[in-house]
């Protein structure tokens, strides 16, 4: 029998278990990124971990997200992230030269490789052949001191793709569609690998949004094979000798499998607050637009913003809309403004935003209140753009400059595209290579680790809060300007924690000395952030018991001490309330065996599944990974 592409990748990486699907495997990883917003606490784990110099074929640090400096406190974690970097060996990737993701694949993503970043979109690189997956920033930093990244060995899900993009739907569509069938758990312990003669017409940078947008299905990552457009892009970035070609053998057996028609496919967006939430364009003709930006990791590439500029040369952008455009990178920036597509954009009215992540996190350009606000990027959730009541749509670079033009939701597909450059402009000088310097420079801003307690044998505390289903990091620990310099400093950190459900949590968290969150599905979807579980730590939460889990969010939770709890029956939800008493012995808990919960206050027992191998239980006890560490070296 063949062989899939994960299956290919894993197996030359494998370094324990065995290649048998929702079994726990742990790989090799060839290649590590960082971004500064979950950096800082990286690489502050990583000097823990006792090594002089990274073990990896490639690590690179970036600074993307926090590059408003509104105080003294981004800057400091800068220097601090570039000096680390130089004394462990890791290329540090300063401010302004652009989006980790689209940086990644512009220079250093390579088939075939193993990729882990600290950054939930790190499967943009699936766009280039590689298996890239995100991850805490533990799991990262130990992965650069050598170790093996643990997961559970995918299933792999086959999406065929038919036939060609009609003019004005681009690769937006394919991930919304791919949304529309899979959902935002549809993917969870999956990857998700792309086949058939549509991937022919398809660039890597618009591979590349779709493997990007794999982060939303909750998908492990996301694949493309290696081949001709593969070794056309790497020769365009004067890497043609980091080729290597990879397919799918002709009779490996696929999980699951969907086929898109592209040309059958229609321009879609995610409606407000989910990127599942999927409507047709032509559906939603009428609306009135106030803000429209085109950047991101998602669709900030050459080609995203060639198109958009066709789209509305000689064009003025709508007087009620205000439009920003965020080139992904230095080098997108040089090649637009080199090819005159950057005049168009500001003779139209465009507003030019810096190659960061910006308003996608929150970081500006939040929009006005009960604004509708047209965005290429990954994620809608409630909140995210930093104001509560507006109303986000995800779109294609087409629709969105369209709609900045109409003032209303639209896709105009009359245009006329530039022909694509032969080759790339390349200047690697923001790149600062690693001279191996011990002279790490700590700001008031970076502060200690703190020192998480053990488990208790016996857990008895109230439930703080009862979620719903699909709660994501961005309502445990939200982001955006106010909230991400705090990201080294925990105690400042965690006064934010839940407040889109509760201002008051952290008080309430601290008065109650201890405990348990209940929620629904898919509980931690999104990002990567640790900060979403180590901030409930530091609070006090013990156990969070839900339907189900985001892989990312699983795994951070284990890591820093907090018991992920499944329940056997999911009708079980319905027997706890907010603020009932759970007990539940933890002292004799073993791989396999489920465990019983008691609801003291209904005087109830509740069956609760844990899935934790006996390492992760042993991590868990000692209060996370750290401490395991710290006590494995006494011992
Ligand atoms: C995001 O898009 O949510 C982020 C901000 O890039 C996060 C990382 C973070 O919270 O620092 C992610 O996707 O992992
Ligand atoms: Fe940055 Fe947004 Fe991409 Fe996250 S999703 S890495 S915030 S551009």
């Amino acid at each position: 029998m063949g062989h899939t592409l994960t299956e290919k990748i894993i197996s030359k990486h494998l370094l324990s278990g065995q290649m048998i699907k929702g079994e726990n495997i742990s790989i090799k990883i060839d290649q590590t990124l960082t971004q500064d917003a979950t950096g800082t606490m990286a690489y502050l784990e990583l000097e823990q971990l006792g090594i002089t110099k990274v073990k990896t074929e490639l690590s690179v640090s970036y600074v993307d997200h926090n590059t408003l400096q509104s105080g003294f406190e981004n800057a400091d974690d800068h220097k601090y992230l570039q000096t680390v970097a130089d004394k462990f060996g890791i290329y540090f990737s300063k401010a302004g030269n652009g989006i980790c993701h689209q940086v990644h694949l512009e220079r250093f993503s390579k088939p075939g490789k193993t990729l882990l970043g600290s950054d939930s979109h790190t499967p943009t690189s699936g766009g280039m052949g590689m298996l890239a997956i995100g991850a805490g920033g533990l799991d990262v930093a130990l992965a650069m001191a050598g170790q093996g990244f643990s997961l559970v060995m995918p299933k792999v899900v086959n999406i065929e793709l038919k036939n060609r993009l009609k003019k004005g739907v681009s690769a937006k569509d394919i991930i919304l569609e791919v949304l529309r069938i899979l959902t935002v758990k549809g993917g969870v312990n999956k990857v998700v690998e792309y086949s058939g003669d549509g991937i022919k017409s398809l660039s890597v940078p618009e591979r590349a949004t779709i493997t990007n947008m794999g982060a939303e299905l909750g998908a492990t990552t996301s694949i493309f094979p290696s081949d001709e457009i593969t070794y056309e892009f790497l020769k365009m970035q004067k890497r043609e000798k980091d080729f290597e070609a990879l397919e799918a053998d002709k009779d490996c057996v696929y999980d699951e499998k969907y086929i898109i028609d592209l040309a059958e496919l229609k321009p879609l967006a995610a409606k407000p607050h989910s990127p599942d939430s999927i409507a047709r364009v032509e559906d939603l003709k009428d609306i009135k637009v106030d803000q429209v930006l085109i950047g991101s990791c998602t669709n900030s590439s050459y080609y995203d913003l060639m198109k958009a500029a066709c789209i509305i040369k000689d064009k003025k952008v709508h007087k009620d809309v205000s439009l920003g455009i965020v080139p992904g990178s230095k080098q997108v920036l040089e090649m637009i403004t080199k090819d005159g597509i950057l005049e168009i954009f500001i003779k139209a009215g465009a507003r030019i935003l810096e190659s960061a992540c910006g308003a996608c996190i929150g970081m500006g350009m939040s929009p006005a209140t009960d604004a509708v606000s047209l965005r290429t990027f990954n994620r809608n959730f409630y909140g995210r753009s930093g104001t509560l009541s507006a109303k986000v749509y995800l779109v294609s670079p087409e629709t969105a400059i369209s709609s900045a033009i109409s003032g209303v939701i639209s896709n105009d597909p009359n245009f006329n595209e530039m022909p694509m450059p032969k080759e790339f402009l390349i200047d690697d000088a923001m790149i600062i290579a690693p001279t191996f310097k011990d002279a790490v420079v700590r700001g008031p801003n970076i502060k200690p680790l703190f020192d998480a307690e053990a488990l208790d044998d016996i857990i008895k505390n109230e439930v703080i809060l009862k979620l719903e289903d699909n709660i994501t990091t961005d309502d445990i620990m939200p982001a955006g300007s106010k909230v991400l310099p705090y990201r080294s400093n925990i105690d400042k950190i965690s006064e934010f924690v839940f407040n889109t459900k509760d201002l008051n949590f952290k008080k309430r968290a601290m008065e109650l000395k201890g405990s348990i969150v209940v929620a629904g599905q898919n509980y931690g979807q999104g990002s990567s952030r640790e900060h979403a579980a180590i901030a409930p730590k530091y609070l006090g939460v013990k156990a969070v018991i839900a339907k189900s889990f985001a892989r990312i969010h699983r795994k951070n939770l284990i890591n820093f001490g907090i018991l992920p709890l499944v329940f056997v029956n999911e009708k079980d939800y319905d027997k706890i309330s907010q603020k009932d008493i759970l007990e539940i012995n933890t002292k004799d808990i073993l791989e396999n065996k489920n465990l019983i919960i008691k609801n003291v206050s209904k005087n109830i027992n509740i069956e609760v599944m844990h899935n934790l191998d006996a390492n992760e239980i042993a991590i868990i006890k000692e209060g996370g990974m750290l401490k395991f560490i710290k006590n494995l070296n006494k011992r």
